[in-house]
């Protein structure tokens, strides 16, 4: 017996010399779940032999927590199910309630549009039919349309998909996106993101209400066809006439193979009746669908959009003839920067910060909440594994960690152990918050595992590229000389970071520098807490520097205690009697508003600073700053880098490069 049966019928019709070619894929279901049914949700696809519409088994779709996304979806893009491709779906669903109800064939994705429903019986096997030609990249849900059987179980059986040839695509040579919506002439291509009851239209205001919500995601929303890497300046305003203020996120869907993610760009308080500003600044990442949406408010607040821009920036990175950090610090140490996810698929802009630095970090993709792989450790210790089973995934930083070996460029590591960005349910039995905090040799054991795997992995794959680690970032408690409360202190205990620093340097290739890093160092406690701690790790023989984050603000940070601060942390010593390693992990320098007085008074504190580090080049192996353009910075509000938004150098540039 065949589980999923492809049957290939050239259906060549002889009408005069028109050839169609039709693929025809039968599942049965009758041993197993083929590969192209995904889950959806927290529901859990199996086969079962419950209830069976022909043969002896069914899909079973179960574990449903009371959403109709709990669901299965198809992979399209598996089946050739694409854009514009000719597709039909017959299916028979039994539905475990003894109430009616509607199940839909839907997309799983963009407007969630139904493709074809069916209204039946509970627990009687029914057809359920759709042909459509999909209008975007998106997957096929199998879902419960009714409230009433959220919770409900569900089988589908003898599943006969049809699909049809792909039209004919033509290249086309599209001038980079200047969108500005206007709804003079209908709503312009945004539509309701909801599950059918949410609906948009135009207002005298010449905005687009959105009326019918059922759940804050519902959202007025459009397909935008964004380029990889490209940068993208967006705003839109957003009014709300029901409550005194009402939260907004502007949002993207984005979609890759038919999967669908999320990402807030920014956010806003909408006072009563007036038209509140959301901008953002977006670099492309790479997905097949890209759709921006407003959300936010209760599950029912109605609200208009109006004015939404997305332009696509056109600027040349840089500026022709400027002195490059990297070159005028080279005797000293190496300059650097940290890169975000996206930026680094835009081959223009990462050749303009090669021209300025040496050495990169990845602003977020290598940190446990982006190297952990959460749904794999909780399956793994279902599957009998013991508690200490730890599992990663690497994706998020091999675009960061190619472009470093293909263009020679070192990496800095960050981070390997830190109390934030570090999934909660790491620290619970079978990975799961509801479960008790594990035992302190079973979190030791996870520590090692994924500090081995990290480690092993990223020298295996890219060796040489990784010079330097943060093993631990920001341990000391803020203002204290203590260590901070968190799951590692609750868990492990206070040694967690030597253990940490023990493991690192157990698997880290020969050479690499393993750096504790942190933050207000200038704080006289904490700068006391820092020493204590890195003394430590000395006394074990495990660590060879210190980071200091450097996150300034220029009006309110005070110069005398950060030398002080630099005095007495430069002066520790190795175990080998050395002077301990240095480096500036995270510069940057926040000012108030973007003035002239206040670039020029920026420029004077980052040279300052600059004649600080220049004191210590003998320690010192690095000075990075935390992103390279204002508008992508994580304080873009306070301006506090090197290059405007326009990437062209500010006056704190040239009074570095001096
Ligand atoms: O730059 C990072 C930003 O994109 C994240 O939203 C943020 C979340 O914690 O982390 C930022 O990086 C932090 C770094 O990892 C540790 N020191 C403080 C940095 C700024 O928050």
């Amino acid at each position: 017996m065949k589980k999923f049966l492809i049957v290939l019928l050239a259906m060549f019709v002889a009408l005069s010399c028109a050839a169609a070619e039709d693929t025809v894929t039968a599942c049965d279901f009758e041993t197993g779940v083929p590969a192209q049914f995904i889950q959806s949700g927290s529901a859990a696809p199996a086969v079962s032999n419950a209830v069976a519409h022909g043969g002896s088994s069914a899909l079973h779709v179960k574990n449903r927590s009371g959403n109709n996304w709990d669901a299965v979806d198809l992979n399209a893009k598996a089946l050739g199910i694409d854009v514009g491709v000719p597709t039909k779906i017959s299916a028979w669903v039994w539905v475990d309630s003894e109430e009616e109800g509607t199940f839909v064939i839907a997309k799983a994705g963009g407007d969630y549009a139904t493709l074809g429903s069916v209204t039946c019986p509970g627990r009687e096997w029914t057809e359920i039919t759709a042909e459509f030609n999909l209008d975007q990249p998106v997957n096929i849900r199998f879902q419960n349309l009714s409230e009433n059987w959220n919770h409900a179980e569900y089988y589908l059986d003898d599943m006969v998909i049809t699909v049809g040839e792909a039209p004919e695509t033509v290249e086309s040579t599209e001038p980079p996106l200047d969108y500005a919506s206007d709804f003079s002439a209908g709503t312009d291509g945004w539509y309701a993101r909801s599950a059918g009851t949410a609906s948009v239209s135009v207002t005298d205001e010449q905005g687009l209400l959105i009326v019918g919500r059922t759940d804050t995601w519902n959202s007025p929303g459009r397909d935008f066809p964004l380029v990889t890497g490209k940068t993208y300046q967006l705003s839109v305003l957003v009014k709300q006439d029901q409550l005194d203020s009402v939260g907004f996120i502007l949002s993207i869907a984005h979609s890759r193979d038919g999967s669908e993610s999320y990402e807030n760009l920014a956010t806003c308080t909408a006072r009563k009746g007036e038209w509140t500003l959301m901008q953002a600044t977006y670099v492309a990442g790479r997905y097949d669908t890209h759709v921006f949406y407003v959300e936010g408010g209760h599950a029912d607040t109605e609200f208009q959009i109006k004015d939404f821009v997305c332009t696509e920036q056109t600027l040349k990175y840089g500026k022709a003839g400027i002195p490059s950090l990297k070159d005028v610090y080279a005797e000293y140490f190496d300059f650097g920067t940290a890169v975000t996810g996206n930026e680094v698929l835009d081959a223009d802009r990462m050749a303009f910060y090669e021209s300025q630095f040496n050495i990169f970090t990845a602003g977020n993709e290598m940190k446990p909440d982006s190297l952990l792989n959460v749904g794999e450790c909780i399956k793994a210790v279902r599957q009998g594994g013991d508690q200490t089973v730890v599992k990663v995934k690497f994706e998020s930083c091999i675009p960061l960690l190619d472009w470093a070996q293909e263009n020679g460029v070192k990496i800095h590591g960050h981070t390997l152990v830190w109390h934030s960005q570090t999934p909660e349910m790491f620290f619970h039995e079978g990975y799961s918050i509801k479960n008790p905090l594990v035992s302190r040799e079973v979190m030791l054991a996870r520590m090692e595992s994924y500090i081995q795997q990290v480690l092993t992995w990223t020298n295996q794959n890219y060796p040489g590229v990784i010079v330097s680690w943060d093993v631990v970032n920001e341990a000391v408690a803020d203002g204290s000389s203590k260590l901070r409360d968190s799951l590692w202190t609750q868990v492990v205990g206070e040694d967690f970071v030597n253990r940490a620093f023990e493991y690192a340097r157990k698997y880290a290739a020969p050479g690499t520098l393993l750096y504790y890093n942190d933050y207000n160092s200038e704080n006289t406690m904490k700068n006391l807490g820092i020493r204590r701690l890195l003394e430590s790790l000395i006394a074990e023989g495990t660590v060879d520097g210190y980071g200091f984050q450097s996150h300034y603000t220029v009006n309110n940070t005070n110069m005398f205690y950060v030398k002080i601060a630099w005095k007495e942390i430069a002066k520790l010593l190795l175990k080998d009697g050395s002077p301990i390693r240095l480096r500036v992990s995270e510069l940057d320098a926040g000012i108030a508003a973007n003035t002239d007085a206040n670039w020029q008074a920026q420029a004077l504190f980052y040279d300052e600073l600059m004649q600080l580090y220049m004191q210590y080049a003998e320690q010192l192996e690095a000075v990075q700053v935390w992103g390279t353009v204002d508008n992508l910075s994580w304080r873009a509000d306070s301006y506090p880098l090197l290059f405007d938004a326009m990437s062209q150098p500010k006056p704190a540039f040239y009074a570095i490069v001096d």
